[in-house]
């Protein structure tokens, strides 16, 4: 009874369960470059090349421990186009009709996979530490699913950073001592980079034809395409940058992409590390004095926690989570998202590196380009396309909820307890963006008032009937209430006129 073993762009680790269940002398392994993933998003060129460079390693990878292969590059003549697609050419060319498969991490390809006429079984991803059925118990009955808790369990479950039953240092959470304003100088020069070897020339070559148009540029490339470069750039990481993980979590500097940002999400999300090992390995650094508690503690809660937890309501919430608009926003996405010019330093910065690098790190994406898409009233379904897009970490299972839910609050509150919106104050606080900026932080109202601080109030008047009564909120209306009559009707009509020239097209 043998089977085609279908491996998916992001399946890419030796113990994945498909392959686990699989037998090697005579099931057929799948693999697919295909036109319906690579244009469901108009996804970066660099993540498409990572995605191909490193499932083209992994393939070899596989046939040198004995499987048989069979793997369509995009530009093969006889490629089908998509991934049932594919496994409905190779079953007419193997004879088999039996698919083992990993469930994808994304709703559309579950149901494309569960529409095609084969027999086919989907295997649960045991990548991850909390199951759907440990995720669902946790979940039953509980009104509201913070993360915190949840967290919690998943560090009793691994016995990361556990002194016995208790927390290590005695606390579950050392945030207090994280998250500080920007350094002067950084010393740590930034993620592994990595030269293009033969297979990743060819992919860039085959990239650089077929996705020019897209936004972001292909060249540099340099991230990591195998499991045994994703585990130096770890390496260096833990080396280099944990230690002050913490300190400069939340750092925004205009002449550095990266600060101590570990830029691993690419090579986790890939199947290239394991999300444990990676934690152990910070775990390590901590128990030999290499890396303070405050920055592993940070760092393993993004991972066990944050990571596990988003994935966790991705798949509760069900099919329609991507869609949501809870706050009913309508606005198109600027035409600065993809790179039209605009006077706001912050964003444009983030874009910039965007475009540039297929990255930038969650302060950015959650109180810059977040932030404006908010409370500039986008609609979070566009919002979510271009997160989708735009990061070579990003795949549905995890850019969902961090876009839709926790930056956008478009799921109406499951994840966030209340919607994270900010005015410039935050921004300058936490990074040096302000300073080079045409317009001024610390001006409310009037020629070169920082738009932050307009639509800030304006986000919040038109979903006060939502919000006032939120605890967290309240204090918020209260200031709002005791501004002089004139100033608050002025911060609004200014609000006003910046959306209008702004959706007229001006460079704002
Ligand atoms: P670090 O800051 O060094 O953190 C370490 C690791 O923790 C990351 O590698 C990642 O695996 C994990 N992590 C941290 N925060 C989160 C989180 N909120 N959710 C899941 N994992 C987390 N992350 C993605 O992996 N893919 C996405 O598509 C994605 N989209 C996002 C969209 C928005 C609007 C926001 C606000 C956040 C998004 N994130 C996403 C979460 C986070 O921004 C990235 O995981 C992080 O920036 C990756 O960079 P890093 O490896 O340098 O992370
Ligand atoms: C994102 C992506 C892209 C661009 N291309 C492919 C591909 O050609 N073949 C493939 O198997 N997977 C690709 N992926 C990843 C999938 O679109 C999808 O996002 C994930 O498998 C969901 O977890
Ligand atoms: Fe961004 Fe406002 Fe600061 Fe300019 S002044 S960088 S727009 S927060």
């Amino acid at each position: 009874m043998s089977r085609l073993v279908l491996v998916l762009g992001d399946q890419l680790s030796e113990e994945l369960i498909a392959l686990r269940k699989a037998d090697r002398a005579s099931d057929v392994v799948v693999m697919a470059e295909v036109a319906a993933e690579t244009d469901y998003a108009p996804h970066h060129p660099k993540k498409i090349a990572l995605i191909f460079a490193a499932m083209r390693k992994f393939a070899v990878r596989l046939r040198e421990d004995g499987w048989q292969v069979r793997y369509s590059q995009l530009d093969d003549t006889e490629n089908a186009g998509s991934i049932p697609g594919e496994l409905l050419r190779r079953a007419e060319e193997t004879g088999f009709d039996k698919v083992l498969a990993t469930e994808p991490g994304e709703w559309r390809l579950i149901e494309a996979l569960r529409e095609t006429p084969f027999d086919v079984t989907l295997l649960e991803d045991d990548r991850f530490l909390a199951s759907h059925a440990e995720f669902q118990d946790w979940a039953k009955g509980r009104k509201a699913l913070r993360m915190e808790y949840f967290y919690r369990e998943m560090r009793r479950k691994t016995g990361l950073l556990m002194d016995g039953g208790k927390p290590e240092g005695g606390e579950w959470n050392y945030d207090s001592e994280n998250r500080k304003p920007p350094p002067d100088g950084i010393s740590h020069g930034g993620p592994m980079n990595f030269t293009a070897d033969e297979t990743v020339e060819e992919v860039l070559d085959l990239v650089e034809a077929r996705f020019a148009k897209n936004f972001g540029t292909l060249r540099p490339f340099t991230f990591a395409t195998d499991r045994g470069q994703a585990r130096r750039a770890l390496a260096h990481f833990i080396r280099h940058a944990l230690p002050d993980f913490g300190a400069y979590q939340d750092a925004m500097l205009d002449g550095h992409r990266f600060l101590n940002h570990a830029l691993l999400s690419p090579y986790i999300n890939l199947g290239l590390l394991s999300p444990l090992e990676v934690c152990e390995a910070a775990a390590e650094a901590y128990r030999k004095g290499d890396a303070p508690l405050n920055s592993v503690e940070g760092f393993i809660r993004q991972i066990i926690g944050w990571r596990e937890y988003v994935r966790g309501i991705y798949f509760l919430e069900g099919p329609d989570y991507p869609r949501r608009n809870r706050l009913n926003q309508q606005r198109k996405l600027p035409p600065l998202y993809w790179g039209a010019e605009t006077k706001m330093r912050c964003l444009s910065k983030a874009v910039e590196q965007t475009a540039a690098e297929a990255y930038a790190h969650h302060i950015q994406r959650l109180m810059v380009t977040g932030n404006f898409a908010l409370i500039a009233g986008v609609d979070p379904a566009e919002v979510h396309e271009w997160y989708l897009s735009v990061y070579a970490d990003a795949y549905e299972w995890v850019e969902a909820p961090n876009t839709v839910g926790m930056s956008q609050f478009a799921d109406g509150g499951v994840i966030a307890s209340k919607p994270y919106v900010s005015s410039g104050a935050y921004i300058d606080r936490m990074s040096d963006h302000c300073k080079h900026c045409a317009y001024d932080v610390k001006q409310k109202t009037g020629d070169g008032a920082c738009p932050f601080n307009l639509l800030y109030w304006h986000f919040l008047m038109r979903h006060r009937e939502r919000f006032e009564n939120n605890p967290r909120m309240g204090n918020m209306y209260r200031t709002w209430d005791r501004m002089d009559e004139a100033k608050r009707k002025t911060v609004l009509a200014e609000a006003e006129d910046f959306l209008a020239r702004m959706s007229r097209g001006e460079t704002v």
